[in-house]
């Protein structure tokens, strides 16, 4: 049987270097004010809050060779990478607070490496309305927070796919990606050339949110290290407006709680990133407290007392 890490270390991104929409860099402070620290340890967490990572400030500039910041995106990722490894070989669990998605690179990389010091086997599940499979020749936007799965399994620069000193970082079949209801063009031909396991939309519309986690959780085992990757877009933009790129028909508040709990269930969950919550486009903190409150859920909150595994099978 699995004990979950209790002790968790806050670590603050604050930029919006590899999105379309400024504001995201903000994220870190919302999710503060949304007391993460305090209903974590309410849960009776060890809770850490290590403060802000320092990087260089968004120039705002348009894309250059299909990237737009590559040099910036490059820096913040680099000192996401050796944060999120020094928890790790800290022995704590790391909750990397975007910022945008493209720190997924660094936040990643660095959990990879840990696994392949220590010989666990790594799956990661990326809850998000988007893919994030996209290349500087497939990209629509030029915005590296469209590509860091890509990246992660070895398509992009070797500023990026090089952080945790080794290339791929991430096999792809590692990825169960969940929610996802918007990839452009070219990256849908790269997400079905490399097999990606996506559980779509139109996969929970048919066969629920149940059945869904069931089959995303299905191959892990007692020495598996689970990552979860939460972009907050995930959620319905209903529920969840504070993002940069909402899009609508995403999981309810019910179908996101019961993800969650199915992902703390496993007692596997050994990292996290938020991400994408920008509260420039929040309307009263409401996206943060949604999102806190699903990592709450996350870490075990649960109505009732339960029994390790109680739903499995
Ligand atoms: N995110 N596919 C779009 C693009 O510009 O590549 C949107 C990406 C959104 C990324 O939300 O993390
Ligand atoms: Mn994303
Ligand atoms: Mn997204
Ligand atoms: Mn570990």
């Amino acid at each position: 049987t699995v004990t979950p890490n209790l002790h968790v270390s806050l670590i603050g991104a604050p930029t919006d270097i590899g999105a379309g929409a400024r504001g995201a860099s903000m994220g870190p402070e919302a999710l503060r004010v949304a007391n993460i620290v305090e209903i974590l340890k309410g849960q009776g967490l060890d809770v850490l809050d290590s403060g802000n990572l320092f990087g260089p400030a968004n120039p705002w500039l348009p894309p250059v060779n299909g990237y737009r910041h590559l040099f910036e995106v490059a820096a913040w990722n680099q000192s996401v990478h050796d944060a999120v490894y020094h928890e790790l070989q800290s022995g704590r669990l790391p909750i990397l607070m975007g910022g945008d998605h493209c720190l997924g690179i660094g936040s990643i990389s660095a959990v990879a490496r840990h696994c392949r010091d220590i010989g666990k086997k790594l799956r990661i599940i990326w809850l998000d309305a988007h893919a994030d499979f996209n290349t500087n020749t497939l990209t629509p936007s030029g915005n590296v927070h469209g590509m860091p799965v890509a990246c992660l399994c070895g398509y992009g620069p070797p500023e990026l796919t090089g952080i945790g000193g080794h290339t791929p970082a991430i096999s792809s079949t590692w990825v169960k990606q969940i929610g996802i209801r918007s990839v452009d063009l070219g990256e849908k031909h790269l997400v079905y050339q490399e097999g990606l396991d996506v559980f779509d939309m139109r996969f929970i519309d048919e066969v629920g949110m149940r059945g869904t986690m069931q089959a995303a959780l299905a191959d892990l085992d007692e020495d598996t290290h689970l990552h979860v990757s939460f972009d907050v877009d995930f959620l319905d933009a209903e529920l969840a407006p504070g993002v940069g790129t909402t899009v609508l028909g995403g999981p309810t508040y019910r179908e996101a709680q019961l993800c969650m709990e199915m992902i703390a269930d496993t007692g596997l969950m050994a990292s996290l990133d938020i991400v994408e919550l920008n509260p420039a486009l929040d309307v009263r903190n409401q996206t943060a407290h949604v999102a806190v409150d699903l990592v709450g859920s996350l870490f075990g909150k649960s109505t009732l007392m339960r029994r390790p595994q109680r739903i499995a099978g």
